[in-house]
C-alpha cells in the first residue's frame, strides 16, 4: 500500500483553497487508498510575526476541521508536528544536504521575505529553511505520495531533490516521494485579487472564504468577486482570470468541468449565484460536523495523542537509520555492538566511560 504525507499550517483561519485543493482530495480518496498520514504542522506557523496563544487556538481549529472534513482516525493518522520530535531530528540532518543557494530560490520564501521586508519587519531565518523541515515532515515517513495544492508542489520537488542527494552521499535511506494535485482546483485563486493564490494568511481578508464564514457571509463574498468588464462567460484563465477562479470552484464544488459550465451562463450574476450556493452546499456538513466535535474536544484530543503515537513509531526507524547512514553514533543506550565494534571501538559496559576518557 503506498504511504502519503501532507499537512496544514495553522498561520490563519482554513480557507476553500485549503478544502477544495487539499483537504476534500485527503478525506474523499487519500485516506481510501493509502496508508495517510495527515498533519497540522505548527513549527511551520513559527516563521513569520505570530502569536503563542493564537497558533495554539488555530492548531486545534486546523486539528477539529480536519476531522470535521471527513479524516477518519480508523483509516488514517492525523497528528500535531511538534508532537513527533522526529520532524525537526531530521531537519537538522536535511539542512546539512541542501544548500543556500536552492533555499534562496523557492518562490514562497521570496514573496513572503518581500512582504515582510516591505512591513519594515525583519525576515526569520526558518522562513527561509522551512522547506528543509517540510521535506523532513515527507521523508521521515518514507512517504511515496503528497498530495497538495499547486502552490506547495516547489517544495515537493524539493523533498525529492533532497532525498535522491542524500541517498546518492550516504547509501539509500529514503524513499523519493513525488505531490500529486486534484484535478481541479489546485489553485483556488483571493476573489478580490484573482491573480493571488486565496491564502490563509494573505491581505485580501474579503476576497477569502473561510470554512467556518456563516453561510451569508459566504454568500456576500462570492457575490461580490471581482470579474472584469467583459459580458460573456467564457473559461479563461490568463484572460479572465476571476471567472475562470469562479468556474473552477463552482466545478470543484459540483463535480463539472470549468469549460463546459461556461456554456450554461449568460451573465456574470448566475455564475456568482449559482457559484455561491454551491459552496455553502459544499461546506454546509463540515460546518455541522465542526460543531459537534467542539462539543467534544476529549474526543478530538484522543485522536491527536493516539495521532502521535502511531507517527512516532513510523518515524523513528527511518530518522534512526538516517542518523546512522550520515556518520552519527548509535544512542548510547541501544546494544551498539555491531556498528562500534566494526569501527573498532570499546563496547559493553565500559563504553561510556571509555568514550569520555578518549575526549
Ligand atoms: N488557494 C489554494 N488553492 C488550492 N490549494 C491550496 N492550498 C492552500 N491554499 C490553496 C493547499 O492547502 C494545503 C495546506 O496549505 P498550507 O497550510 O500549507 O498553506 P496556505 O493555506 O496557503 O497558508 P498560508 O499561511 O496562507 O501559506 P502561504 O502564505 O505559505 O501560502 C496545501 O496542500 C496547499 O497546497
Amino acid at each position: 500500500m503506498k504511504r502519503v504525507f501532507s499537512g496544514i499550517k495553522p498561520t490563519g483561519h482554513l480557507t476553500l483553497g485549503n478544502y477544495l485543493g487539499a483537504l476534500r482530495q485527503w478525506a474523499e480518496v487519500d485516506q481510501h487508498r493509502a496508508d495517510a498520514l495527515f498533519c497540522v504542522v505548527d513549527l511551520h506557523a513559527l516563521t513569520v510575526e505570530h502569536d503563542p496563544a493564537r497558533v495554539r487556538r488555530l492548531s486545534r481549529q486546523a486539528a477539529t476541521l480536519l476531522l470535521a472534513a471527513g479524516l477518519d482516525p480508523r483509516l488514517c493518522t492525523v497528528f500535531v508536528q511538534s508532537h513527533v520530535d522526529e520532524h525537526a531530528r531530521l531537519s537538522y540532518l536535511l539542512e546539512c544536504v541542501a544548500t543556500d543557494g536552492e533555499m534562496r530560490r523557492m518562490i514562497q520564501y521570496k514573496e513572503k521575505a518581500a512582504r515582510e521586508r516591505e512591513r519594515g519587519g525583519s525576515v526569520r531565518l526558518s522562513l527561509l529553511t522551512y522547506p528543509v523541515l517540510m521535506a523532513a515532515d515527507i521523508l521521515a515517513y518514507a512517504t511515496d505520495e503528497v498530495p497538495v495544492g499547486d502552490d506547495q508542489a516547489q517544495h515537493v520537488e524539493l523533498a525529492r531533490d533532497l532525498a535522491v542527494r542524500f541517498n546518492q552521499r550516504y547509501g539509500h535511506t529514503f524513499v523519493v516521494p513525488k505531490a500529486t494535485l486534484p484535478p481541479v482546483a489546485a489553485r483556488v485563486m483571493n476573489l478580490q485579487e484573482p491573480a493571488s493564490k486565496m491564502g490563509k494568511s494573505d491581505d485580501f481578508g474579503p476576497g477569502i472564504v473561510y470554512l467556518l464564514d456563516e453561510p451569508d457571509v459566504v454568500r456576500k463574498k462570492v457575490m461580490r468577486a471581482v470579474t472584469d468588464s467583459g459580458q460573456e462567460v467564457v473559461y479563461d484563465r490568463a484572460g479572465r482570470p476571476g471567472v475562470a477562479n469562479l468556474l473552477e470552484i463552482l466545478a470543484a464544488c459540483t463535480g463539472g468541468e470549468p469549460e463546459a459550465l461556461s456554456a450554461g451562463y449568460a451573465s456574470y450574476g448566475e455564475l456568482k449565484k449559482d457559484t455561491a450556493d454551491a459552496v455553502v452546499e459544499a461546506l454546509r456538513p463540515l460546518r455541522a460536523r465542526h460543531q459537534e466535535l467542539c462539543a467534544d474536544p476529549g474526543y478530538v484530543e484522543r485522536v491527536l495523542r493516539e495521532g502521535a503515537e502511531k507517527a512516532r513509531a513510523m518515524a523513528r526507524p527511518v530518522v534512526d537509520g538516517a542518523y546512522r547512514a550520515i556518520g552519527l553514533l548509535p544512542p548510547l543506550e541501544e546494544p551498539a555492538a555491531e556498528p562500534m565494534a566494526a569501527a573498532g571501538a570499546p563496547t559493553g559496559p565500559g563504553a561510556v566511560a571509555s568514550l569520555n576518557a578518549a575526549r
